[in-house]
């Protein structure tokens, strides 16, 4: 058997079958449609509950997130789940902090302009009522033995799927999800102690809405707008 090129010229790719059964004739488009039924209920939700939410839940949809693809599989991020009170205090008053600079004058115009019909504010009190708040690190190089740095190939892309992954996995388990971006958020590193290889990207706030959650009237682009089949 000829051995398959690798590009690393150091260790040769080896294959397994594809573990794979099609669906049912008829299954493909009724799966496809349960699945758009369901992601397409989801929402951006700023206003939770704090009743908890079992910590396997959010470690299946954590396990989600690490199946998603990444550049050369290197699998560049890194989570950390928090539901400790005293760690969802401190990320809120360091966030409330960076946004309260931003919406007092940090943002230019022409971005709380584009912010205005979200009614988003500097006030974060999610960050400490939901019961889980998953802080996602993006590593921009990896460190092999004795702290080589090794580099890493599309890491915005990798994690921004697996961040996509986790969102799905999420709400699929009936959870409510925010995808939030304090900025700048650097202080996530040095609360949650990430090593300086890793950036953060995002927090993940999670948990049930709360019973009066309201969430703006917004719509989406058409399809036409934004697909195209050749
Ligand atoms: N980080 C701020 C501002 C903000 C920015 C964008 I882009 C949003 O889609 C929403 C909010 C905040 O969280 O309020």
């Amino acid at each position: 058997m000829p051995v398959p090129f690798c590009f690393n010229g150091l260790m040769p790719a080896r294959y397994r079958p594809l573990a794979y059964t099609p669906p049912e004739p008829g299954e493909l488009l009724s799966r496809a449609r349960a699945f758009y039924e369901l992601m397409r209920t989801r929402r951006s939700v700023r206003e939770f509950s704090n009743r908890p939410v079992p910590r396997e839940v959010i470690e299946l949809a954590l396990r989600t997130a690490i199946s998603a693809p990444s550049g050369a599989n290197q699998q560049p991020w890194f989570f950390v789940a928090v539901s400790d009170p005293a760690t969802k205090r401190r990320i809120r008053q360091a966030a409330e902090e960076e946004e309260r600079r931003f919406y007092a004058g940090r943002a230019p115009e022409e971005w709380l302009t584009a912010l205005d019909h979200l009614g988003t504010g500097p006030e974060k009190p999610f960050l400490e009522t939901a019961p889980w708040l998953i802080a996602v690190f993006a590593q921009s190089y990896g460190l092999g033995g004795h702290g080589r740095k090794v580099k890493h190939y599309y890491v915005q892309e990798s994690v921004g799927l697996a961040s996509g992954f986790l969102i799905a996995a999420l709400h699929a388990a009936g959870l409510a999800t925010l995808t939030h971006t304090p900025s700048p958020m650097g202080f996530m590193r040095e609360i949650l102690g990430r090593p300086e290889n890793e950036r953060p990207v995002m927090l993940i706030v999670t948990g049930y809405p709360a019973e009066d959650a309201r969430v703006p009237v917004i719509t989406r682009k058409a399809f036409d707008e934004v697909v195209r089949f050749v």
